[in-house]
């Protein structure tokens, strides 16, 4: 956390809003009214999800990244013929042990291989496994929004590794549309944004013995058109200092901490992105607005 305050601009790195508190607050920002990602993801699923299923073909073995609580990922299970597979992989061992339950439960007759793995590393798949027609992998949510673009090539590229010959991704991405629907989704009215923003500081405290004023921090979410996307940041209210362990900072009014990139594709440039990592482009699904793409691609190794 020291190393990006040093910076210049300032930086908090966004995998640290992760904590149980923000993942919680995540959770409420899926379900606010101007947070179109996760609803119209899960609409373009519900209407797809058979179409999705038939493109993918039967007895495919499904790796799951990230899919947490597994709404999405049970609406495409509910579709695939006869899966040979599914090996969700989850950095939260808690919510992996109560959704592999869960799927338990719903699908008594699929082989569930749970993971518990940070999938930004590397990480070993079990064997044996059972025999399967080809490895694809689900990363939906647009966590690849959060993502630099060469970052997100080099962590797709890796993907293509994973999927191997035959394989393939299906993967959730926000696309651009009229910047005034994206700032709003990450301004809410409610401020749970500001919360979550706001929580890498409360974190710090709790966890490092920082000692950050809460009260003289802002959040802000600014949609940076020629990058493409949404930048956040914590802009301090009045000049003030702050401890974290055994080094001060020195914040003058005004000042910014950009704490996440969230950025949004085009179709094109998302499958060219997707192609310098070894991808061929497929299909995409969308909702009739364009707001959210399903994009499948094979790998091309
Ligand atoms: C996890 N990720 C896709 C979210 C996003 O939209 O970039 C994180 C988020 N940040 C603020 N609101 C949501």
């Amino acid at each position: 956390m020291t190393a990006g305050l040093s910076k210049s601009p300032r930086t908090l790195p966004c995998k640290f809003f992760y904590d149980e508190r923000g993942a919680r607050l995540f959770q409420k920002i899926c379900q606010l009214p101007e947070y179109y990602i996760t609803r119209t993801e899960l609409q373009i699923l519900r209407l797809r999800s058979a179409e999705i299923a038939a493109t993918l073909g039967s007895s495919i073995e499904l790796i799951g990244l990230g899919t947490g609580a597994g709404t999405k990922t049970r609406i495409l299970l509910e579709e695939l013929n006869k899966p040979a597979a599914y090996l969700p992989i989850d950095i939260s061992k808690e919510q992996l042990e109560n959704s592999t339950a869960r799927f338990r439960e719903r699908f008594p007759e699929l082989a569930i291989l749970p993971i518990c793995a940070d999938y930004l590393e590397p990480f070993e798949l079990p064997l044996p496994r059972p025999p399967s027609a080809r490895s694809i992998i689900y990363f939906p949510g647009s966590t690849i929004g959060n993502f630099e673009p060469a970052a997100a090539t080099g962590f797709l590229r890796r993907l293509a590794e994973l999927a191997g010959d035959d394989g393939g991704l299906v993967i959730g991405v926000d696309l651009r549309k009229d910047p005034k629907i994206i700032e709003r989704a990450y301004n809410d009215s409610a401020g749970v944004t500001a919360q979550f923003n706001l929580n890498l500081l409360a974190r710090a405290n709790r966890e490092l013995g920082a000692d950050f004023t809460l009260k003289n921090w802002r959040h802000d979410a600014v949609y940076n058109a020629n990058e493409g996307r949404i930048e956040m940041y914590l802009i301090s209210l009045v000049q003030q200092f702050a401890q974290i362990r055994e080094r001060a900072f020195s914040f003058s009014r005004g000042e910014k901490i950009l704490t996440e990139y969230s950025y949004k594709h085009t179709p094109e440039g998302f499958t060219r992105l997707a192609h310098d990592a070894g991808f061929v482009f497929e299909k995409l699904w969308t909702d009739d607005a364009r707001l959210f793409g399903v994009f499948y691609f094979s790998a091309a190794n």
